[in-house]
């Protein structure tokens, strides 16, 4: 007996690929890509195309599991599933009688996207216990609220519309890496004659690509596209006529530019001032020029107010509306499920407290009231959250209740009291919509959950009924939770129904062919244009214009922590892993071979250090050990290493979140892992 079915990728990645797979008597013997999608056309990454070894990995989790050893120790002993469920139950009802429900903490992040296993009937579960919230703020949080002043909506250019760019600026994105079905669409631009420049601290992946590389110095970005204004008004090369009948605020933006001169700009963002003034010049007289922002430069101190200044530069260039255009950091904000019927907040006692995700470690130690129970899914906190130590001392407290829903043996799930066998993608059905293009797929399950696994959807149904929760909204199967949510996409073009992804594999959300982000020049801002001026902003208590503002760990920042820590360290995602997915499968690892720090050949000598010796990075929050790579794909003052190996897999137990901060962005209470200074030696 052998079938093909339908799916999808259902991992953290712009692209969503969508994939078939081939099952033969109850067996799926082969995953590839599929030709019908139209933006991911057939092919898949190099982690996708090792699916099978993830689904059929013998270490998969495949029973519960209660803790017989230490906390972090990792020992268990099998349980049932009935026993696993009622231990988490009686152990709620206590912590609920004697601290409320609030003393509960949900964290989940980014294991699956797809609707119905993120984003569904775990929200209506921990609403209707009264739960504490989670701020689901690790990734991309300051990113979206920074276009949101600016623009209004997360309504980013259609990456099909690329090959019709003259100009493509790849702006803190890794594509090759993180994205790689943009690449084709690179390369189609080029080959129409298509020029690309990759503006990015680092000499990656992507460079190839691009005909030039801008190695900015982290965190300046908004420098840089500040100099870039001054340039344009300076020389009269921005776009006059949009500008007065799109925008808000120019009059105080030109003021604020008078801050920006080109020796001030080169100086801070590493950037020659020729190559700044090309830049400006070739972005606002090569139309159309598309604008890829990734979420690299997001992930700094300042980076709310960096994505907003780079959001403002479409516009001051006249390059939003046309075809092979515009401005793209996400396409999430194109069409949107109704999260309210999905999500039922109505189900609530009261409004919750909410904690930041990635203060987690902080959130243990001290939340008053005290955190008593935490329930970890689709999230890997011990390896994958910032500040370590604290998320460490945070998980060792004795009378801390965990429960960790996986489908390996994390370094979370050597925390837990009580450990739950998680499904892939192949054993259960999904809806996904893609945050990096417009199509809308369903994955259909291929194969029978494994051992005793359940979905995360299964488990909450479970958990309902123990609780003794009679709401029927709790125990909506995953097809009915699948269909609210695409039957309340809101649509401009034909209704998306399940029947009809079923028909015809992935469906384009956008009516026409390409999707052409406020090409009627009505933004979603409260004035309706472009908000160089945002009076929003200034209510919030913040700048009201576009500003570079210096990160505290920093060249310009505190000297204190300069001193000590000189080097600028950066931590973007590696080649083989997905954030810490994929880390355990050995022929990724075998790829990966080992956490690596860049390294400039300067700061190297000046150190001792020589390519391929062991290194300790630390500062103050902690220290872990790389292997030095001495190179000069990083300026002076930058180091890097690529992100995020299993604790467990590391030099002495420690991945790179040892070193990054839990302090948050300025806008959107987002994270900052490229934003830590450290100090680097040889390893004794
Ligand atoms: N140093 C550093 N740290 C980073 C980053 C960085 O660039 N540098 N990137 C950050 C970013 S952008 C993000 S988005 C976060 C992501 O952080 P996390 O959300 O923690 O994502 P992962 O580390 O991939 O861990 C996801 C876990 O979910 C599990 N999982 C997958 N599917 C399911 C499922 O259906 N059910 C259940 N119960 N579990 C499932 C996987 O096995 C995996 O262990 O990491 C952040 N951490
Ligand atoms: N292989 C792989 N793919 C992934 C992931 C992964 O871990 N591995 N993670 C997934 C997730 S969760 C996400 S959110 C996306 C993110 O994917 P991207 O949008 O590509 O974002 P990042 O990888 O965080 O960073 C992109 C680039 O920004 C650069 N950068 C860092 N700081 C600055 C800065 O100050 N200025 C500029 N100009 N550039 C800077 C980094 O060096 C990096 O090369 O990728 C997804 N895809
Ligand atoms: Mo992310």
């Amino acid at each position: 007996m052998e079938k093909i079915v339908r799916g999808c990728c259902p991992h953290d990645c712009p692209d969503t690929c969508g994939w078939l797979v081939t099952v033969r008597d109850g067996v799926a013997v082969e995953i590839k890509g599929d030709h019908h999608h139209p933006f991911t056309r057939g092919w898949l990454c190099v982690k996708a195309r090792a699916y099978l070894q993830f689904v059929y990995h013998p270490d998969r989790l495949p029973y519960p599991l209660k803790r017989v050893g230490a906390k972090g120790e990792g020992r268990f002993r099998r349980i049932s599933w009935d026993e696993a469920l009622d231990t988490i139950a009686s152990k709620w009802q206590e912590i609920i009688a004697r601290y409320g429900p609030e003393a509960i903490l949900p964290y989940s992040y980014s294991g699956t996207l797809g609707v119905v296993q993120n984003d569904g009937l775990d929200r209506r579960f921990f609403n209707r216990l009264g739960a504490s919230e989670l701020e689901r703020t690790i990734c991309s949080a300051a990113g979206m609220e920074g276009v949101r002043y600016s623009l209004g909506a997360n309504k980013g250019a259609d990456p099909e519309s690329m090959v019709h760019a003259r100009l493509i600026l790849i702006w803190g994105a890794n594509p090759a890496t993180t994205h790689p079905h943009y690449i084709p669409f690179i390369q189609d631009a080029k080959r129409r004659g298509a020029r690309g420049v990759l503006i990015d601290p680092r000499r990656t992946r992507t460079a190839p690509f691009a005909d030039q590389h801008l190695r900015i110095f982290p965190g300046t970005d908004a420098a840089l596209a500040l100099g870039m204004m001054r340039a344009m008004v300076d020389h009269g090369w921005h776009d006059q006529d949009y500008v007065e009948a799109n925008t808000v605020g120019f009059d105080e933006l030109r003021e604020r530019l008078v801050e920006y001169p080109l020796d001030r700009v080169a100086r801070v963002t590493g950037i020659r001032e020729k190559d700044v003034l090309e830049l400006a010049c070739a972005y606002a007289s090569t139309k159309p020029a598309f604008l890829r922002l990734g979420y690299g430069v997001q992930r700094h101190g300042n980076g709310g107010m960096i994505v907003r200044t780079i959001a403002c530069l479409p516009a001051l260039a006249g390059q939003v509306g046309l075809r092979g255009g515009g401005f793209l950091l996400s396409t999430s904000g194109w069409a949107m499920w109704d999260n309210v019927a999905l999500r039922r907040p109505d189900l609530r006692p009261r409004e919750p407290r909410a904690i930041n995700m990635n203060q987690l470690g902080q959130a243990l130690l001290s939340a008053e009231p005290p955190i008593k129970s935490l329930y970890v899914y689709n999230s890997n906190p011990a390896a994958s959250t910032p500040n370590q130590s604290k998320v460490r001392a945070g998980l060792l407290r004795e009378d801390l209740f965990t429960v960790v829903h996986e489908i390996f043996p994390t370094d979370t799930v050597d925390y837990a009291d009580i450990a739950l066998p998680a499904t892939t993608q192949l054993e259960r059905l999904d809806l996904h919509k893609a945050y990096g293009n417009l199509y809308v797929q369903l994955n259909e399950p291929a194969i029978a959950p494994q051992g005793e696994c359940k979905s995360n959807t299964e488990v909450f149904r479970l958990l309902a009924e123990k609780m003794g929760f009679m709401e029927e909204c709790l125990f909506e199967s995953d097809e009915d939770m699948a269909r609210t949510a695409v039957e309340t996409l809101s649509l401009s073009g034909p209704r998306i129904t399940l029947e009809r992804l079923r028909q015809e594999g992935a469906i384009k959300i956008t009516e026409r062919e390409l999707g052409l982000p406020f090409a009627d020049g009505r933004f979603a801002t409260p004035s309706g244009k472009v908000e160089f001026y945002s009076r929003q902003l200034r209510e919030a208590g913040y700048d009201p214009l576009p500003a570079h503002v210096p990160e505290r760990e920093g060249p310009e920042g505190d000297k204190v922590f300069l001193e000590r820590y000189p080097l600028y360290l950066l931590t973007p995602g590696a080649h083989h892993f997905l954030n810490t997915t994929f880390a355990n499968i050995p022929s990724l690892v075998a790829s990966e071979k080992r956490p690596c720090l860049q390294i400039n050949p300067g700061d190297a000598a000046s150190r001792g250090i020589q390519d391929g010796d062991r290194v300790r990075v630390e500062n103050q929050r902690g220290w872990c050990q790389l292997t030095a790579r001495v190179t000069d794909a990083v300026a002076p003052g930058v180091v890097s290493t690529e992100a995020t190996w299993w604790q467990k897999k590391s030099p002495q137990g420690r991945n790179v979140n040892h070193l990054t901060g839990d302090h948050l962005t300025d806008l959107g209470r987002g994270a900052t892992f490229y934003n830590s200074l450290v100090e680097v030696r040889k390893a004794d």
